[in-house]
């Protein structure tokens, strides 16, 4: 197999810091204090000082990244609303007041968060104004032995006043320092929103916001809500606050749907490319149980499942045991009583139906299963391989991973231990698929991988393009250069050819750009542009020099234009100083041709007569005409290259 030496980077730079911790200990007031905004918005909750729902807020860190903010509500009551938010959340703060210590919901987020394998955090110590410094030493004790065990055992312990602003600048500080550590999502493979809210805008419609969990939305895709199964478009995005034309993994996104009604949709809803997902009553799943789950899980238990914003009851199927202990960890079927859908490997949350306790989660095994009878050896059997991935997933995980290498579907079932018959014929069925595409003959690369790609390319474009709107296109080589930390020199022709076939992109003359741009120029740019063209036209072999043609123009847009013309390859450099219209280069490699298909050979004062020039532009023309394989020289005389 290939060396997947360069790994394409498929995570995207954005991500999503969460709060969580008890009622009342000052999350909504550290966001405040950390980003400006306030995040409380229903009225009852100003009213009640007292989070109901989830609050959103656009974090610009001090290096210039930005991060979205979900804040969570903490009261026990509003734990449905955590739950919806908690899935979105990449690096978690844990807000603990100082005064008060950890309680019963500092515990609970907590357990969320690791059920949902959150992976960094800090820990705010919130109101350290209102303790003495020798108090504030014990509670961090406390602090720490409460995070033995779980993921945020080594994390930072900050104390820090919303009130007073002190150790406020240190935390955003080190949010910042661990940006770099946060486990991104993916960009690969199709996008998904898992909607939290909906709501309408006059003159706009429907728009869903949520927090971007895989992919890349672009305005325009076609979209499918689901359970709902309501077809639409994405009419606008808007990522903190601004529009744009695409959205990545790990931002919050507002999406505008064309033509949809908001009494159809609800949070808990998702929104994805059409044919992707497909709503199910049943999901086959591995079930962890709390340590701190206050009682056994018996078989037929109802339960709520938490999944992504939704939160869907169900009957929890023991599969291979009676019954489970706190600590223990089972496969299920979970029945669900309405519908979902969810993907292989989602993490979820369950809670009793009543008492409403949190007993666990784990991941989905099977997101549309059939019917299982439990203790059946066959049915178990099946779970444990697609647990660990069944072949066909395991041979397409495997042309993934090795990027934008090729790979042969030898080489893949040598590296996997598997028959080569099988891998072959498993490959096959992923092509016929679509999902492995057959790059050159016999060698394979996964799709997502060359949609993510291609979004680098075309994502690349797009801001050059919104950067220099003059210029026609971006050279080749400043694309593949850019892009040269993702993508090895092969990969780039690859995508390249690829993306072009798409109609995605237009490469001409060494330059590439985006189908959709047009070069953009101001009424004084577009005067500026034609006087410059103009000049260079009226005697086309006699151009004047670029400071005769600026004579009398506005200086700034006269240098802005030239370069832009340049670069567009509209004025063509022949030699230092000596500049042609792009059309007199092209009429004179014409009348060079036919002058040496009738003549075969041309001298230095014949080709200046051919062109009515004079010495000055004929032999830099001449030489230029030779770079260019137009012509090549013998001696005093020019022969067809
Ligand atoms: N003295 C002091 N008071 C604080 C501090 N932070 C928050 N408070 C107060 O504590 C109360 C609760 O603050 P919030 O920020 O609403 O707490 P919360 O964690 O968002 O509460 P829920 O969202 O309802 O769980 C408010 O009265 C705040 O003014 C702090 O650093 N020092
Ligand atoms: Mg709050």
């Amino acid at each position: 197999m290939p060396p997947p030496a360069r790994e394409l980077s498929t995570t995207s730079q954005h991500f999503i810091i969460g709060t969580a911790g008890h009622v009342d200990h000052g999350k909504t007031s550290l966001i405040r204090a950390l980003t400006g905004a306030e995040t409380d918005r229903l009225r009852e909750e100003q009213e009640r000082g007292m989070s109901i729902d989830l609050g959103f807020a656009d974090f610009a860190l001090p290096s210039g990244r930005h991060a979205g903010v979900i804040d969570v509500p903490g009261h026990e009551r509003f734990l449905k609303n955590m739950l919806a938010g908690a899935g979105g959340i990449d690096l978690v703060i844990l807000v603990i007041a100082a005064d008060e210590g950890v309680m019963p919901q500092t515990r609970e987020h907590l357990d969320i968060l690791s059920v949902l394998q959150t992976r960094k955090g800090v820990v705010a110590l919130t109101k350290a104004d209102m303790v003495d410094s020798e108090w504030l030493e014990l509670v961090q004790d406390d602090v720490r032995g409460a995070l033995k065990g779980t993921f945020l055992r080594d994390a930072p312990i900050v104390p820090v006043s919303s009130v007073t602003g002190e150790g406020v600048p240190e935390l955003k500080a080190l949010l910042d320092a661990m940006a770099a550590e946060v486990p991104t999502r993916t960009i690969v493979g199709p996008w998904r929103l898992p909607i939290d809210r909906v709501f309408t805008i006059r003159g706009f419609g429907t728009v869903v916001t949520g927090t971007l969990v895989a992919g890349v939305a672009r305005v325009g895709d076609r979209v499918e809500v689901l359970p709902e199964e309501v077809e639409t478009r994405v009419r606008s995005l808007q990522v903190h606050g601004a529009s744009v034309d695409f959205a990545e993994a790990g931002t919050r996104v507002a999406m505008n749907l064309a033509g949809v009604d908001l009494e159809e949709i609800d949070r808990g809803s998702v929104a994805a490319p059409p044919g992707v997902y497909e709503p199910t009553l049943a999901l086959d799943a591995r079930l962890d149980v709390l340590e701190s789950c206050p009682r056994e899980v018996r078989n037929r238990t109802r339960v709520r499942v938490y999944l992504g914003t939704a939160e869907v009851l169900a009957r929890m199927n023991l599969l291979d045991a009676d019954a489970l202990e706190p600590g223990q960890s089972g496969l299920v079927q979970l029945r669900l009583e309405s519908p979902t859908i969810a993907a292989k490997g989602d993490r979820y949350v369950v809670r009793l139906y009543s008492p409403m306790e949190t007993i666990g989660g784990g991941s989905i095994i099977d997101p549309a299963p059939s019917r299982h009878r439990r203790f059946n050896e066959q049915v178990l059997a099946n779970l444990a391989v697609k647990e660990m991935g069944t072949p066909e997933e395991l041979v397409a995980e495997a042309v993934q991973r090795a990027g934008l290498a090729p790979v042969a579907p030898a080489a893949a079932a040598l590296q996997l231990a598997m028959p080569a018959e099988e891998v072959a014929s498993l490959v096959a069925g992923l092509k016929e698929r679509g999902d492995l595409v057959e790059i050159e003959a016999g060698r394979f690369l996964h799709r997502h991988r060359l949609d993510a790609a291609a979004h680098l390319v075309t994502g690349t474009l797009s801001e050059f393009h919104a950067a220099q709107p003059m210029r026609a296109g971006m050279s080749r080589e400043e694309l593949r250069s850019r892009l040269s930390r993702q993508v090895d020199a092969k990969g780039f022709n690859l995508v390249l050819t690829r993306v072009e076939a798409e109609g995605l992109v237009a490469a001409e003359g060494g330059r590439v750009r985006l189908a959709s741009h047009e070069p953009q120029l101001t009424p004084e740019q577009r005067r500026v542009a034609d006087a410059f063209e103009s000049g260079l036209l009226a005697d086309p072999f006699n151009a004047p020099s670029y400071d005769e043609l600026r004579a009398g123009l506005p200086p700034k847009a006269a240098q802005e234009v030239w370069d832009a013309l340049l670069g567009n390859g509209v004025i063509v450099r022949i030699s230092e100083g000596v500049f042609l219209h792009r059309k007199a280069v092209e009429q004179a490699i014409e009348q060079v041709r036919a002058y040496l298909a009738e003549n075969r050979q041309v001298t230095a004062a014949q080709f200046r007569d051919l062109l009515g020039t004079s010495r000055k532009y004929a032999v830099p023309l001449m030489e230029y005409l030779d770079a260019q394989r137009v012509t090549r020289r013998l001696g005093d005389v020019r022969e067809l290259f």
